[in-house]
């Protein structure tokens, strides 16, 4: 060992123990777990008794479950996750697929995955962003698979609440569009614009995108042709990106009846944003510069050269989006908006240390005069020793000396993450 390396792991023990003792280590609070759907059988048309859930409506001809639940209370340091198992019955095929939550605003998609051929799979998603959506309850969850085939699958869902954790739940929530059949075509397909009013006091935004390309035909159209997405706030372009998977071939023992020419299998391939048997996980763009509270911003979404009809078919995307916002309840030096003033914020301002023309506080411009500057970490310095006072733990130590360790605790975090 080197004395460098032996220094910098004396440092990371160090630091380690510091944060420990100042962020502490809470254990996670109580669980509860709220059965959605239980062995319920998703198909097209045939014996609406196979595989019946009581307490569940069918729709769509067989192809959506609905059912009605009530979460327990969600507090201010929630957490959901999602369960789902997705069980192989006579649907040999790979199908678009998702659990949502209808309301008078629209769908929002809870987790959406694409089936595999043949095969029996498990997913979990954490869920925290949607809690501003989820305290609306009664919920009314639907389960869909594209499916064409009698007896296609049938489904386990359920929701898993965590009462207490150390990160602070958001606020504020809202759908923003849910298209499952964005094909290229009029002008109004070109983007997808949403005017959205923003609570005050709103610090941390964060919107989720969840895109996956298809192909009516299966071939040629957007399912394996890269297409660049791009979302806009107010005219300013937040993200751009393709979405896109090429992990196919870690999912081949779950699809034990897709095609296969020689070593090649169809489940293998590299897909728009999906893989067969996998779940899609949403895309998370933080637009907190770019969404302020208290005002009306216009969202709008883009997506490059979607095939367009012609004699074989077209190119399609199954898309959908929502917004996540989390109030600024911790102060100025609350960077990361969960509610305290600690060392994960120092990190954010060390992060953001020389940024200007800043519209808030989400980078570590604690005194809104545009700059992450050196009068920000006074701020911080400040806010920290009134977090520390403030605390009911004898354990901390004065703010000067809680200060200086929180300062080697993101240090550490600093130099692990540059690795
Ligand atoms: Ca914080
Ligand atoms: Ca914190
Ligand atoms: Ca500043």
């Amino acid at each position: 060992m080197t004395k460098t390396t032996s220094l910098r792991a004396f440092f990371t023990a160090t630091a380690t123990v510091a944060c420990v003792l100042l962020l502490g280590c809470p254990a996670p609070g109580a669980q509860t777990t709220v059965n959605v759907f239980r062995r319920a059988g998703i198909q097209f048309g045939g014996d609406a008794a196979w595989s019946a859930q009581d307490g569940t409506t069918i729709l769509d001809n067989g192809r959506i479950l609905e059912r009605t639940i009530t979460l327990p209370e969600l507090g201010p340091f929630s957490r959901v996750t999602t369960n789902l198992r997705v069980i192989a019955a006579d649907d040999p095929w790979d199908r678009a697929a998702s659990i949502y939550v209808s309301t008078t605003a629209g769908d929002i998609e809870l987790h959406k995955f694409i089936t595999s051929f043949g095969g029996t799979t498990t997913h979990h998603q954490d869920i925290t962003n949607l809690i501003p959506i989820l305290r609306n309850g009664p919920l009314k969850i639907r389960a869909f698979v594209d499916t064409w085939v009698q007896q296609a699958r049938t489904i386990d869902f359920t929701l898993t609440v965590t009462d207490e954790t150390p990160d602070r739940a958001p606020t504020w929530g809202r759908t923003l569009f849910n298209d499952q059949g964005w094909r290229a075509g009029s002008e109004s397909s070109v983007k997808r614009s949403i005017s959205v009013p923003t609570p005050r006091g709103l610090g941390k935004v964060v919107l989720s995108y969840l895109p996956s390309g298809h192909a009516s035909d299966g071939s040629g159209g957007d399912e394996f042709v890269q297409r660049t997405h791009h979302v806009f706030v107010d005219g300013v372009e937040v993200w751009q990106g393709i979405p896109w998977r090429t992990d196919g071939r870690d999912f081949r023992s779950v699809n034990p009846t897709s095609g296969r020419w020689g070593d090649t299998w169809s489940s293998d391939l590299d897909r728009s944003g999906w893989i067969p048997g996998d779940d899609v996980d949403p895309i998370l763009i933080d637009v907190s510069q770019y969404m302020t509270g208290g005002a009306r911003h216009l969202v709008e979404f883009q997506i490059d050269g979607i095939r367009p009809q012609d004699a074989s078919g077209y190119g399609y995307w199954r898309a959908s989006s929502y917004l996540t916002g989390y109030e600024a309840t911790g102060g100025a030096a609350d960077f990361d908006y969960d509610g305290d003033v600690d060392g994960s914020d120092l990190l954010t301002w060390q992060r953001g240390y020389g940024l200007t023309g800043q519209v808030n506080n989400g980078a570590g411009d604690a005194d809104s005069s545009g700059a992450v500057d050196g009068l920000d970490l006074a701020a911080w310095q400040a806010g920290f020793g009134a977090n520390s006072s403030a605390s009911a733990l004898t354990a901390v130590p004065e703010a000067s000396t809680g200060a200086l360790a929180a300062i080697a605790c993101a240090a550490a975090l600093w130099r692990r993450r540059r690795r």
